[in-house]
């Protein structure tokens, strides 16, 4: 047994931490051990920074040092910390929306020659969901319109209208509460920069009205992700099921290795094209060719549209480099460690950052020029070629570790194949499923890692639960990326772990979808911004239930959350009305207050609300029990109506 089996499940990851030990490198792991023990003000929430009067802790006990100087109280502390990192991550994900949204009208404007609309399918159809006209109109003025539409989320600063993929995507139900309760937005950039002002010192003090202000940022980040997900696909095509491999084992000892790590597909969509080129000069260096894999949701974009393997998730990004084979690492915005700069200089890795917003001192930067896409892409594997040159092969060490992947799970191409089960009305087919007590829902597994609890383990082990209790589970993000490395991914996943109704389910769409592989337990859809994917399933299986979102056995679970954007995932999820676990207790215990609206009240008002439970096992039986209790209530009312019907 490994000694650092206890830190991750992932098999691959242990000869590399054993590694880093030998070379004297503290990776991750050992420094979140170093964290320990935690500040309790910090990691229950009444920690304030606010003001430079600052920081303020909460005493409870203390006279005086129950509140803030300024006298504001443990409620007001929690809540403020809470929705500014709901606006951290709201900004992340929208602010990388609007890149693609730029790229896009200057395609459109013929500004950029690298680029083109590659999925005319998916620009008609957004266009038609969005109100564009498209009757007779050139791809290019259509083009314009959509990418301009998707800008004009940002720069709005009134507020109406509001913001229109919002409008456009979710039930009649959702977009009636969000407007009775005021969190509808108009402008992106409006609501974050309000959030600021609201939580300055010596503004709002009231937690609820903080929260509501909260939800709003959150709804933020919905549309921002979802034009995001639109607009990559109508650049760079919608995913479509594709085969491929994960974990470390996917990196080639005979190849130039370039990872592809962060989230923005912009540019490594360009390396996927450059790198088809360029197999020639790798072998004129003395490599088999060029070999490409993914990490955290860089790679999952490029998984879903090319089929790039993935070599790992956020946690043991590190470890990437320690096979001594990683020529380059290719980086451009978030979830980025900054130590992999020094471990890479214990071996011959370049690591290249790429966007202005995102540099390590002392790492290659190689400005990226979308008007010279292809070139900068082509510059950089160049770096990597060049790196390989200088790879030490008695240092490379491979964990020959690798799972069978199949992933590639847009909406589009779930609806395909339910499509081979009913042409008319694909989305019965789940529906259908659920009906008849075949399936006992849907879940979505999103979000991070985070070292407060094992590595991958709470992943693993909660969709484990699921799928063996029948739920249909689709997933995004790093959690798709341990549910890849632990081989759930693929037809074997369904025969080890799913009940018997989901075998019978899956075997069902085996039989008819026409594909030449079987169909994986768990359905990646990709990046975190493709969230929308899944929220756009939800929606669709609300409508044709006739009911609300929050009415639907749907739930959402981020076992390892960890960054910003996580936490404004998880909140429009609630605000959408989905029961939404997290498996780290986020620093909001600092407040009863607080604590009992995000996982009580929120219920009353918007149906959805959170489940903070650490172990798997009980996450798995609260998730099970809500799902149970939501089908229950359809099929009441399903018999309720029948009844009426008689009448
Ligand atoms: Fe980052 Fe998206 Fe989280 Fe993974 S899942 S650690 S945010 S890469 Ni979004
Ligand atoms: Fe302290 Fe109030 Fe300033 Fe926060 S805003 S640091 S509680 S004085």
């Amino acid at each position: 047994m490994s000694e650092f089996e206890k830190f991750t499940i992932d098999i691959a990851a242990h000869p590399m931490m054993e590694r880093a030990k030998e070379l004297g490198f503290l990776t991750t792991f050992d420094r979140a051990k170093a964290q320990e023990p935690r500040c309790n003000f910090g990691n229950t929430g009444v920690c304030c920074r606010i003001c430079m009067q600052g920081p303020c802790r909460i005493l409870p006990k203390k006279p005086g040092a129950n509140k803030g100087i300024c006298g504001a109280a443990d409620y007001t502390i929690v809540a403020r910390n809470v929705v500014r990192s709901i606006a951290g991550g709201a900004a992340a994900h929208s602010d990388h929306g609007r890149h693609i949204a730029e790229t896009l009208l200057h395609v459109a404007e013929g500004k950029l020659k690298d680029y083109h609309v590659t999925d005319v399918n998916k620009l008609m159809e957004v266009a038609k969901k969005i109100g564009v006209a498209t009757e007779g109109r050139a791809v290019n003025d259509i083009t314009k319109d959509v990418a301009q539409a998707a800008l004009d989320e940002f720069g709005r600063v009134t507020e109406y209208p509001k913001l229109t993929w919002i409008n456009k995507t979710v039930t009649a139900g959702r977009l009636k509460k969000f407007n009775d309760t005021t969190i509808m937005p108009s402008g992106i950039n409006l609501s974050l920069a309000g959030l600021l002002h609201q939580t300055h010192v010596g503004n709002d003090a009231d937690p609820v009205n903080l929260i509501f202000t909260g939800l709003k940022a959150a709804l933020c980040d919905y549309d921002g992700m979802h034009l995001a997900t639109d607009l990559s696909d109508i650049l760079f095509g919608t995913g479509v099921p594709v085969v491929t491999e994960a974990n470390l084992g996917s990196i080639k000892a005979d190849k130039v290795n370039i990872a592809l790590h962060g989230h923005n597909p912009l540019l490594s969509q360009m390396v996927v094209a450059a790198a088809k080129e360029m197999q020639d000069e790798a072998k004129a260096a003395g490599a088999a060719g060029i070999n490409l894999v993914g990490i955290c949701c860089t790679g999952n974009e490029v998984l879903m549209r090319e089929g790039v393997a993935i070599a790992t998730n956020f946690a043991t990004q590190e470890l990437a480099i320690l096979t001594g084979a990683m020529d380059a690492m290719v980086v451009d915005v978030q979830c980025i460690m900054p130590s992999l700069r020094s471990l890479s200089e214990c071996f011959h890795t370049k690591i290249i950052t790429t966007m202005p917003i995102m540099k390590i001192p002392g790492s290659y930067h190689y400005a990226f020029d979308e008007h010279n896409a292809m070139e900068s892409a082509k510059n950089i594997i160049r770096l990597a070629i060049d790196a390989y040159k200088e790879r030490d092969v008695a240092k490379v060490s491979i964990p020959q570790i690798r799972n069978t992947v199949v992933a590639g799970f847009s909406l589009e191409s779930i609806l395909n194949i339910f499509k081979s089960i009913n042409p008319d009305n694909p989305i019965r087919v789940i529906t259908d499923a659920i009906a008849s007590g075949e399936i006992k829902g849907v879940a979505l597994f999103a979000g991070c890692n985070n070292l407060k609890g094992k590595h991958d383990n709470n992943h693993t082990e909660i969709a484990k639960g699921l799928a063996k209790n029948d739920v249909f589970i689709v997933a995004t993000g790093c959690a798709a990326q341990a549910f890849a490395k632990e081989g759930l991914l693929n037809g074997e996943g369904v025969n080890k772990y799913a009940g018997e109704g989901l075998k019978k389910f899956i075997t069902r769409l085996n039989a008819q979808s026409g594909l030449t592989t079987d169909l994986p337990l768990i359905f990646h859809m990709g990046s975190c911004v493709d969230n929308s994917r899944s929220n756009d399933f939800a929606t669709m299986i609300a409508n044709e239930m006739g009911v609300d979102v929050s009415d639907i056995p749907y739930v959402a679970s981020a076992p390892e959350a960890m960054s910003e954007k996580s936490v404004a995932i998880g909140s429009y999820h609630v605000a959408m009305g989905t029961p939404t676990h997290v498996g780290v207790i986020p620093p909001l215990t600092g407040s009863t207050l607080v604590y009992d609206v995000v996982t009580k009240i929120a219920e009353d008002v918007f149906g959805g609300f959170f489940i903070l439970e650490e172990n798997p096992h009980k996450a798995v039986d609260k998730l099970v029990e809500v799902l149970e209790e939501r089908t229950w209530k359809l099929a009441m009312r399903a018999k309720a109506v029948a009844k009426a019907a008689e009448y």
